[in-house]
């Protein structure tokens, strides 16, 4: 993306400076830590051995799982600036769950069904940074992380969040091949704004976007780290998106808001929202017909036939889903 200054591939996430005041205990993670895939199983790679060759799996930006067969990640991740070519043209898009090491074969590697990237995601502003990759079979084993929604307390400024990566860990082209992760800080919009008042990176947009990092500067999530998750109370709060560098001083990562694009999320999911009302039942199969038994006559017709079934619980109570591509 024009916006965007350096070469998209590695990771990010790490901690380069000054330690800041760390909580005793988190060291592991904090400044860019290796992390387990286990410990935070909805990570997921997006890798392209075709367009970015076969060392490091091909990976060359971030997701998360929203959902058995769901992956978010950022827009511009699929864009030809990124690709090198248009999406359609990418034939071998994968999301690798369950790989530490991107050098080994550890997961697995899942093609895609589908992928909706925003259309109305502004590479100038860099708004609307999300796409929503559908997998071509579900994961079954790893836990989806939930989406956080409007007026989450994860959102409050100083909140801890963490984000995760393969990408840059110095921001000079030196991608990890292994996961890693850093522990930075939700900021108020009012820095966010200050940092980003509309430049060529981009423009802070709180309603749509969050700012994350330290005051100081020091760890942050640089490029390869794109689409990644940020992650605050367990909660899904952000995905990488952009920032003028990473880890300065004065210049905090920028995340989509997660909030803000849940429902666009869904509504281009084949599985439903947690909570959402589950698809109308099936109409019950018929019974096999068997030769009526004619009861004797009654005196008296009775009032209602009692060959109508009742209607399915729920049944024409709820609007069938939304196509997916509507
Ligand atoms: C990138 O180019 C990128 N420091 C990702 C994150 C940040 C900057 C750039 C934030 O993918």
């Amino acid at each position: 993306m024009r916006a965007l200054r350096y070469p998209l591939i590695g990771t990010a996430v790490l901690l380069l400076v000054a330690p800041v005041p760390v909580r005793a205990g988190n060291r592991g993670i904090i400044g860019g830590q290796a992390v387990k895939v286990a410990d935070v199983p909805w990570t997921v790679a997006l890798a392209s051995r075709e367009r970015f060759g076969p060392v490091r799996s091909g990976q060359f930006c971030g997701g998360a799982l929203v959902s058995r067969t769901t992956v978010v990640t950022a827009a511009h991740c699929l864009s030809r600036e990124v690709l090198g070519v248009e999406m359609s043209e990418a034939k071998d898009l994968r999301v690798i769950v369950g790989r530490d090491d991107l050098r080994g074969g550890a997961g697995k590697e899942i093609a895609l069904k589908d992928a909706w990237v925003n259309p109305a995601f502004n590479p100038e502003t860099n708004g609307g940074d999300v796409a929503v990759l559908t997998l071509a079979e579900p994961v079954t084993d790893k836990a989806p992380i939930a989406m956080a929604k409007e007026g989450d307390a994860a959102y409050k400024p100083g909140t801890e969040a963490g984000v995760y990566g393969w990408g840059d860990m110095f921001g000079n082209g030196a991608y990890s091949p292994t996961l890693r992760g850093a522990l930075v800080y939700v900021m108020e919009d009012g820095m966010c704004r200050q940092a980003y008042p509309g430049g060529p990176e981009g423009v802070y947009q709180p309603s749509t976007m969050l700012c994350a990092g330290l005051p100081r500067g020091g760890r942050d999530a640089c490029q390869g780290d794109s689409g990644g998750p940020l992650v605050a109370r367990g909660r899904l709060v952000g995905l990488v998106s952009w920032g003028s560098g990473c880890a300065q001083a004065g210049r905090p990562g920028v995340y989509t808001r997660v909030s803000a694009v849940a429902a666009l999320v869904w509504a281009h999911s084949v599985d439903p929202a947690p909570g959402a009302a589950p698809p109308a039942a099936p109409p019950p199969a018929q019974p096999p017909v068997a030769p009526p038994v004619r009861p004797p006559a009654p005196s008296v017709a009775p009032s209602a036939s009692p060959q109508v079934a009742p209607p399915a619980p729920g049944a024409g109570k709820r609007p069938g889903r939304r196509p997916r591509w509507a």
